[in-house]
């Protein structure tokens, strides 16, 4: 018997999609190289420059009420939450990072969008610098791809739901 279970995983093809990223300037010097990474994977994964919408806001704890504003005001297929948060020697950052991550999280859970976490929480400068394209990648192109994905693992799943029988979303 060669049955096998219904799998749905998103592609990685962003043709067609439009996206807006948040991203916050504090630390800047970080954040700018995630956008980048950000944009770049978007553009190399099929979407067009016109649909990507870029919102900055001053700090991380803006960026969870401006992806509200964004998803009232602008119809996108997902959005890419960008920051960087260093650990300081007070409990600032302790507070800020819990509050940023939980809040992302359950807009996540709120909006039938995709909503992805790119935001960089370290405890050193250096870290954040190795995240944000050197030594550990880019965390912005990471957080592009996976709003991509899940945007396709959406569909799949609602094609799937309608009884439309794909797996994949091949179509867009
Ligand atoms: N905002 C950041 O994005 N990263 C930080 O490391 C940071 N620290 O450490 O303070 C930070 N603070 C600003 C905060 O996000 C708000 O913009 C500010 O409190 C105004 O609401």
């Amino acid at each position: 018997m060669s049955e096998r279970p219904q799998i749905f995983e998103g592609t990685l093809d962003a043709t067609g999609l439009r996206f807006a990223i948040v991203v916050s300037r504090f630390n800047n010097f970080i954040t700018d190289r995630l956008l980048d990474g950000a944009i770049d994977t978007l553009l190399r994964s099929g979407a067009s420059v016109g649909d990507i919408l870029v919102v900055k806001v001053p700090g991380a704890f803006e960026i969870p009420s401006a992806v509200t504003q964004v998803l009232g005001a602008r119809s996108v297929d997902a959005v890419i939450t960008l920051g960087c948060l260093i650990k300081g020697d007070t409990i600032h950052f302790d507070l800020i990072a819990q509050e940023v991550t939980r809040a992302i999280g359950q807009l996540a859970l709120a909006f039938e969008v995709p909503i992805s976490f790119g935001v960089l929480t370290t405890d050193t400068l250096e870290q954040a610098i190795h995240r944000a394209g050197a030594k550990a990648g880019n965390k912005g192109g990471e957080a592009a791809l996976a709003a991509i994905e899940q945007v396709r693992l959406f569909r799949a799943l609602a094609a799937g739901a309608q009884g439309q029988g794909e797996a994949s979303d091949a179509t867009g």
